[in-house]
């Protein structure tokens, strides 16, 4: 079996690789990535000495490079992570999100058509449920519900699984869509709130809340989603979508707070700053689907997840002090500096 993993050099793709050459020795992996800012080779040097690891840097909007790494490889299968995936990036500058997310699989899909994939499968987000009020703890995402966006970043991946399951209806592309939740774990970058947070716990620097910090996320370990996806290109029908996620919500807060705790510093660190534009209220799976069809459940409860999450952050603070000597500088001033 040959698998194509687009974005493979980001945090959730590369988790995903490493999970799958583990899980599947005998399996082919090729890494598709172009690198943009979070894309990073530092991240895969552990499949790197593997023979049954190839990286090709390329981005997936370009339709010949793709189209020729198809006609050469000859994939079975085609998981695509890739995507700009930063929320408050799409607020500042949303272009570079509808190219990619949207354009980018349209591209793969194409060349998936041309040379006869066995399966497409789109990396979703909960995102596209748009979100759920804090006062209503009873409900849930299901695959069932209307698709609706509160940011560009979602109304790209939302038009993407549109025209994922378009191409599956017009042309008969064997797709499966998987939605799942926050994913929190080892290499993601500290652009979002966990790695933030413990990055700027660890400096004595202020920890900033957007809003009031009641805002409720449900927290997926990384490692249980790759087990999830894994688990849909091998037995899940084709055509369906699969929420993935593990009733682990909590709120923005209750996360600031816990990591405080586990890195002995004070909640004085904690400054709320101002909200985000759209900011969605609450996201909370209902992953009865997959547990039914698939048998999937997580094996990772989030007190046992984020211990291990900031052990590996601070066992391996050359991998991201590396990320926030660059421009990520001026990324942080840019967001945080007037807010
Ligand atoms: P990430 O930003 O860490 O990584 C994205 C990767 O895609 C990077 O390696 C980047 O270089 C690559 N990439 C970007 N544009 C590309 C292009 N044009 N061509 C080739 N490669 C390109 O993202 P992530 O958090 O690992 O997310 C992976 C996928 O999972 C995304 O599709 C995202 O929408 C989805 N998702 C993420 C979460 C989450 O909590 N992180 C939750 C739900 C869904
Ligand atoms: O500095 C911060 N302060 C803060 O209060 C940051 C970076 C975030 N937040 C809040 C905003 C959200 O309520 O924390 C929550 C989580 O924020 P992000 O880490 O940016 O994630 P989110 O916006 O929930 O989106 C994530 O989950 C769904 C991923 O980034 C997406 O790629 C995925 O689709």
């Amino acid at each position: 079996m040959k698998v194509l993993v687009t974005g493979g050099a980001g945090f959730i793709g590369s988790n995903f690789i490493f999970y799958m050459l583990d899980k599947h020795p005998d399996y082919d992996v090729v890494c598709l990535d172009c690198l943009t800012y979070c894309g990073n080779m530092k991240t895969l040097d552990p499949a790197m000495a593997n023979d049954h690891f190839k990286f090709v840097k390329g981005d997936v909007t370009d339709r010949e490079l793709v189209f020729k790494l198809f006609e050469e490889e000859k994939f079975d299968v085609v998981v695509n992570f890739a995507a700009e995936s930063h929320v408050d990036r799409s607020i500042e500058d949303p272009g570079v999100f509808l190219r990619t997310n949207i354009l980018g699989t349209q591209v793969l899909m194409d060349a998936s058509r041309e040379y006869g994939v066995g399966r497409f499968h789109q990396v979703g987000t909960d995102e596209v449920y748009g979100d759920l009020p804090l006062d209503r703890p009873d409900l849930f995402f299901t695959e069932d519900m209307p698709l609706t966006a509160s940011s560009p970043y979602s109304a790209s991946k939302a038009s993407a699984d549109l025209l994922v399951m378009a191409y599956h209806r017009t042309y008969g592309l064997p797709v499966t869509i998987s939605r799942c939740s926050n994913n929190y774990g080892p290499y993601q970058f500290p652009e979002k709130l966990i790695p933030l947070m413990i990055k700027n716990a660890l400096a004595d620097e202020p920890l900033p809340v957007y809003g009031t910090g009641e805002n409720v996320r449900d927290w997926l370990y990384v490692e249980d989603h790759c087990k999830a996806i894994d688990m849909i290109i091998h037995d899940g029908k084709v055509g369906e979508v699969y929420n993935i996620g593990g009733h682990n919500e909590k709120s923005n807060l209750d996360v600031v707070k816990t990591i405080l705790r586990q890195v002995g510093k004070p909640e004085s660190l904690i400054t709320f700053v101002g909200d985000r534009k759209g900011h969605d209220l609450r996201y909370a799976i209902d992953p009865a689907k997959i547990h039914a069809e698939l048998g999937w459940l997580p094996d990772t409860k989030f007190d046992d997840g984020i211990r291990q999450t900031i052990q590996w952050y601070l066992d391996n603070r050359s991998w991201w002090e590396e990320i926030i000597s660059g421009e990520y500088q001026e990324y942080y001033e840019k967001m945080y500096s007037n807010r």
